[in-house]
């Protein structure tokens, strides 16, 4: 495939083909853990992604074939977060998550290796898991003083049920890709050689696919499960739909005009 470069970075590998837009980490001496800047790394992609019209679904992905990702960077860990050139302690992996459960587009993730930590998390707010054969998941909160308790937390139960959620992180043990299958915390599992080939046909049935259509149920998926923020999203769509009718663009062009808006005309549903 002819992977080309959307934009140079340090930490990741952003590029497109066909409409599909890779993000890939590129810190494979340590399993792929994210610092900081990764992730700022990531957000500024994700906004590449969200605003151009060319980039119809999003795979996330680690370089390398051993790690999707660690979590955060343990060696920059400090008082009350992970430590940038800035100085400053963050957590902004937390704003990266919903961008990508926010982005009216599919996101999948292509899990090859460890997906650990907030990494795994990293997955899990995914739309869709692809696992190569080699993958392994796992929580590490507990045992290295952290947890996740928002999407990590609330969102792998919805995916894996309250009893497995529970144990994925009070025991923080680790599970292969067929166990992941198995409790449906990924779509589907391929041999490592067979990833990019999967998720390049996912991607490529998911671009014929209604974009409005996908827009639609990515945010009504999300409407229940995200309360009042998720609510908004479904009904930031309905209002973009609306808005392409004449009978909203009534109300516009009387406003304008200095009129009363006649919206007799419009067809009436039951
Ligand atoms: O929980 C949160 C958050 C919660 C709320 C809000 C924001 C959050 C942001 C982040 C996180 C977290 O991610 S906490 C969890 C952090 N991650 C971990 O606890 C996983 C740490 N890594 C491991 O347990 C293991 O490396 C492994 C099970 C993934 C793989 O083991 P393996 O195959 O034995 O490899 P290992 O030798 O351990 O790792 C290879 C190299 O990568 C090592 O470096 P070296 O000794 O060769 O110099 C190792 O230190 C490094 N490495 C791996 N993971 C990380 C890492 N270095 C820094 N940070 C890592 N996460």
């Amino acid at each position: 495939y002819d992977w080309k470069t959307i934009k140079e970075y340090e930490d990741i590998l952003f590029q497109e083909f066909e409409g599909i837009a890779r993000i890939s980490i590129n810190r494979p001496r340590v399993h792929n853990a994210f610092r900081p800047q990764t992730v700022n790394e990531m957000i500024d992609a994700m906004h590449y992604c969200r605003e151009s019209p060319d980039v119809r679904v999003i795979v996330f992905t680690g370089e390398g074939g051993k790690a999707f990702c660690s979590g955060g960077d343990q060696s920059v860990r400090g008082h009350g977060g992970y430590v940038g050139e800035d100085t400053v302690p963050r957590l902004n992996v937390l704003d990266l998550q919903k961008m990508i459960r926010s982005i009216p587009k599919p996101v999948m993730a292509a899990v090859a290796g460890w997906a650990i930590g907030g990494g795994h998390v990293l997955h899990v707010v995914c739309d869709l898991s692809i696992a190569a054969e080699n993958a392994r998941f796992g929580q590490t909160g507990p045992k290295v003083g952290s947890f996740d308790g928002g999407f990590g937390a609330s969102y792998l139960a919805r995916c894996v049920g309250q009893k497995k959620a529970r144990e994925i992180w009070y025991l923080c043990d680790q599970y292969d890709a067929q166990e992941a299958l198995d409790m449906g915390l990924v779509n589907k599992v391929v041999p490592l050689e067979g990833l990019e080939e999967e998720y390049v046909s996912w991607g490529r049935k998911m671009i014929k696919r209604s974009p409005m259509a996908l827009r639609m149920l990515k945010s009504a998926f999300n409407a229940e499960l995200d309360g009042q923020a998720g609510i908004q999203e479904l009904a930031g769509n309905a209002t973009l739909l609306y808005y392409l009718s004449d009978e909203a663009k009534e109300g516009k062009e009387a406003f304008l005009e200095k009129r009363d808006p006649d919206f007799e005309k419009y067809p009436k549903f039951p």
